[in-house]
């Protein structure tokens, strides 16, 4: 079991496109478990590959109270199944301790694999559908801040900066 360090924004690498998983290994199954003990331990509710640093198409969902419904999320497609949207305020582990409202379709079907490769599809909602887009972003190299404002944008990436200067 291994804690993995988290990029933050305005971090390049969080901008690399994943590359699909082809092998469904114990290596596989080891990263997933080290990328659950990470976001709950943040804690967060979901974590993509990208933001460790793990350029796959994995992620890591738990938006449950008690922290006992993981989901696995591996090469994921996803399709809006309304017209219908929703404001959220997000947050996100690479993006620490800024909370912005993002406009999203709010019902969606996800299919993906599971760690041993088993193809499901489910249809989600609110949270979670908002998560499952939020986090599939991140595998295409995009945050949620690329929804906001230039200004609002900027303003985030300079107090990181500065943050990020003072942590040196
Ligand atoms: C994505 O984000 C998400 O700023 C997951 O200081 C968030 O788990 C989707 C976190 C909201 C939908 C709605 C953020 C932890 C966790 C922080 C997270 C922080 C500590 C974010
Ligand atoms: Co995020």
């Amino acid at each position: 079991m291994a804690l993995l360090p988290i990029l933050e924004f305005p971090d390049p690498r969080l901008r690399t496109v994943a590359e699909p998983v082809t092998e469904f290994n114990d290596e596989l199954r080891q990263l997933v478990k080290d990328m659950f003990e990470t976001m709950y331990d943040a804690p967060g509710i979901g974590l993509a590959a990208t933001q460790i640093n793990a350029h796959q198409r994995i992620i890591t969902i738990d938006v449950s109270e008690d922290k006992d419904q993981p989901l696995v999320v591996i090469n994921p497609q996803v399709e809006p199944l309304t017209d219908e949207t929703e404001k959220m305020q997000e947050g996100c582990l690479s993006v620490p301790g800024f909370y912005e409202d993002v406009v999203r379709p709010n019902r969606i079907r996800l299919t993906a694999q599971n760690e041993k490769g088993e193809e499901y599809t489910l249809e989600a909602d609110d949270l979670l559908a908002v998560c499952i887009q939020h986090e599939i972003d991140h595998l295409d190299g995009k945050l949620f801040v690329d929804y906001l404002s230039p200004l609002k944008r900027n303003r985030i990436r300079s107090k990181l900066e500065k943050l990020h200067r003072q942590r040196v």
